[in-house]
């Protein structure tokens, strides 16, 4: 989700070569099973009117008494889509990181918040990784997208471009708005796993609420420690797949050449 200026949390002393860990599901305690189920009540009472219809159908599909366990998800999601998650101690090397998403698979960290951080947390969790995430990984378009956007991600890296697709995740993986028939909703899974934004995004007049562009989007610059003052609004997952279908090497050299935006200014 984000890059914490310190070394990350988590036990990477386990890790194979492409950074994954046995999830371990015994380990978790009655504590942290009791946490992560006030964190899904908690978000499952305000999907309503926030959330898109995708996301509440399919959050459902793998809700958990408890702490989710990979494997029992794993069967849902290889159904659906032919994606899998793949436990990490957290947050992984970005080549290492595209690599799993060019090849469908979603890594996501295997440890929990500790109570003191159950209204915000910097670094992803196992409830931002799974319970804003992988519910999005059941429908096909946005599934596709998202494998598009590590393809994508690979070849930004040998064209030194990492900081461009890094806001085009930000404004729509994490921080995205969707128009819907019964109006906008999010599809974001920063804001689906945070209790305040998931509201705020939505009813407060404050923030910027923009059309999808995509040269915009990467012309943007994002905040990490705090609601957004920009989201931007697709009209629905076709168009983030037509869109970034493309070839971006000839983008690149444009958006050096053009100005970096402020997201406090609309
Ligand atoms: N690792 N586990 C994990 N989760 C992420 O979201 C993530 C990462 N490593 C790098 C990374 N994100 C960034 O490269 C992208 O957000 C652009
Ligand atoms: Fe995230």
């Amino acid at each position: 989700m984000i890059k914490p200026e310190q070394a990350p949390r988590g036990d990477y002393s386990q890790i194979r070569a492409d950074y994954t860990v046995a999830q371990n599901y015994a380990a978790y305690s009655v504590a942290e099973h009791d946490l992560y189920r006030r964190l899904m009540q908690r978000q499952n009472a305000k999907l309503q009117g926030y959330a898109c219809d995708e996301f509440i159908e399919n959050v459902a599909l793998l809700s958990s008494d408890g702490m989710p366990n990979f494997a029992d998800a794993n069967r849902v999601i290889g159904a659906a889509t032919g994606w899998q998650i793949v436990a990490v101690p957290g947050l992984v090397p970005d080549d290492t990181f595209f690599r799993h998403l060019s090849e469908r698979r979603f890594p996501v960290t295997v440890w929990l918040r500790t109570p003191a951080e159950f209204d915000y947390i910097v670094e992803p969790d196992i409830f931002h990784d799974f319970y804003g995430h992988v519910p999005l990984l059941l429908n096909p378009t946005f599934a596709d997208y998202l494998q598009e956007y590590g393809k994508g991600g690979m070849k930004a890296l040998g064209l030194d471009a990492l900081g461009y697709l890094a806001r085009l995740y930000w404004y729509t993986v994490e921080f995205g708005l969707i128009n819907t028939p019964d109006g906008l909703r999010t599809y974001g899974a920063g804001i689906l796993s945070s209790g305040g934004e998931i509201t705020h995004c939505l009813d407060s007049p404050a923030p910027h609420r923009l059309p999808f562009d995509l040269m915009r989007v990467m012309q943007t610059e994002y905040r990490i420690d705090r609601f957004q003052d920009t989201y931007f609004v697709i009209d629905n997952y076709d168009q983030l797949f037509r869109e970034t279908a493309q070839d971006f090497t000839p983008l690149y050299p444009r958006l050096r050449e053009l100005p970096t935006l402020d997201p406090s200014n609309g």
